[in-house]
């Protein structure tokens, strides 16, 4: 069943598959949820765990903002990172923050909402992105759905051919390396896209034995391309395999499960920083609304929901009640709608800025002044 932002739709309706009888037990014992307690059944604080839930609601009701703004007309395109949310949050939760090689550079794929969101990116950023304004703080109106470029961040503009953020991400790492900071550089990619050689350079660069790179190399494993199947495509049982032949540690998690992204993204974030070595994770994980809206940017039925899941384990836990679910999403589809009438509001870049940013620190990049 379908689970939409709209927060009235199918949420109020859903008969949710929880054990009736475990959750009366709980809450009729507990009064209140100590936020920083750890979760007994599930392993993380109380507190991270409704941090997440948060985030990955956030996201996923931005991104269905997102296709809404494009089905009414509001937007040319659509493409973004809806059943990513669980694995995405946990990277941006995880990330160090700030501008410089001390800290952490993202090279992030068009499906990074949930990381972002979760980094502190307010709705309205991605609103103005996709509806080309001029007020888009990442590319001034001149970019597709979230491109992101966050500098203040490390985060790298969003390339649209794919991976080759695999191999710009080895010139920040090299920096790292080289001023021996304690920052890494993460770089996020799909399945599909491990076929093209940037991949395979990233892998040769990071690994070399004289030089190796603080690098953690991700594959949001979502066994498709566009419309080409991963069954047919790749003869390796699993693309993080593909760095175990450049001995280097390797890993493949369930993108799907929140926790578990949590706790492996932190045990391999934690060895990069010490070993100043890299990692290839792996994270299988879903695609709720197809590619992009060039094949229709609808919900598709045979994919697990990674928020679904999530929130029948805080149910069962008791950390969440069917109306705390219900306020989380009707916030922020409130939240979604007013930025997008004040984004409606706001004005498309003027002719005379099409030569702004094309170089470092401001200079132009109109040939006719050189
Ligand atoms: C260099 C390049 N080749 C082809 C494309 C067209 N293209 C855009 S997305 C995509 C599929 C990528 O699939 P995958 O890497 O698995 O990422 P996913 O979209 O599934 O997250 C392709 C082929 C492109 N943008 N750039
Ligand atoms: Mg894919």
């Amino acid at each position: 069943m379908s689970r939409t932002s709209t927060a009235t739709s199918s949420r109020g309706k859903k008969k949710r598959p929880v054990n009736v009888a475990t959750k009366k037990k709980k809450t009729t014992k507990k009064t209140a949820i100590h936020r920083s307690q750890q979760s007994p059944k599930l392993g993380l604080s109380n507190e991270l765990l409704l941090k997440m839930h948060s985030l990955m609601v956030k996201s996923r009701v931005l991104e269905e903002r997102l296709i809404k703004i494009y089905k009414t007309g509001d937007a040319y395109f659509w493409i973004g990172g809806p059943g990513e949310e669980a694995f995405g949050v946990a990277l941006g939760l995880l990330a160090k923050k700030g501008r410089g090689p001390e800290y952490d550079y993202l090279h992030l794929h068009y499906r990074c909402t949930p990381t972002l969101v979760a980094m502190g990116m307010p709705m309205i950023d991605s609103i103005r992105l996709i509806m080309n304004k001029s007020t888009d703080r990442c590319t001034g109106g001149r970019n597709f759905s979230n491109h992101y470029c966050f500098p203040e961040w490390n985060v790298v503009p969003v390339s649209s051919p794919i991976e080759v953020q695999y191999t710009t991400a080895i010139g920040t790492a090299h920096v790292q390396r080289r001023t021996k900071s304690n920052g890494i550089t993460i770089v996020t990619g799909g399945d599909a896209g491990s076929a093209e050689g940037d991949f395979a350079s990233c892998l040769v660069w990071a690994s070399r034995p004289a030089n190796p790179l603080p690098m953690l190399i991700t594959v949001q494993n979502n066994a498709w391309g566009i419309s080409t199947s991963y069954e047919g495509q790749h003869g390796e049982t699993t693309i993080a395999d593909r760095g175990a032949a450049f001995n280097m540690r390797t890993r493949v998690i369930n993108g799907n499960d929140p926790i578990e992204s949590y706790k492996a993204l932190e045990e391999e974030i934690y060895y990069i920083r010490r070993n100043q070595k890299p990692v290839v994770l792996e994270a299988r994980l879903s695609r709720l609304f197809g590619h992009s809206s060039a094949d229709g940017a609808n919900r598709k039925q045979d994919q697990d929901c990674c928020i679904e899941i999530f929130e029948d384990q805080l149910l069962s836990a008791g950390l969440l009640k069917p109306a705390d679910i219900q306020r989380v999403w009707s916030e922020y589809e409130a939240e979604g709608r007013a930025a997008l009438e004040q984004v409606r509001g706001e004005s498309a870049p003027q002719a005379d800025s099409l030569w702004d940013h094309y170089y470092a620190d401001g200079e132009n990049g109109d040939w006719r002044k050189f």
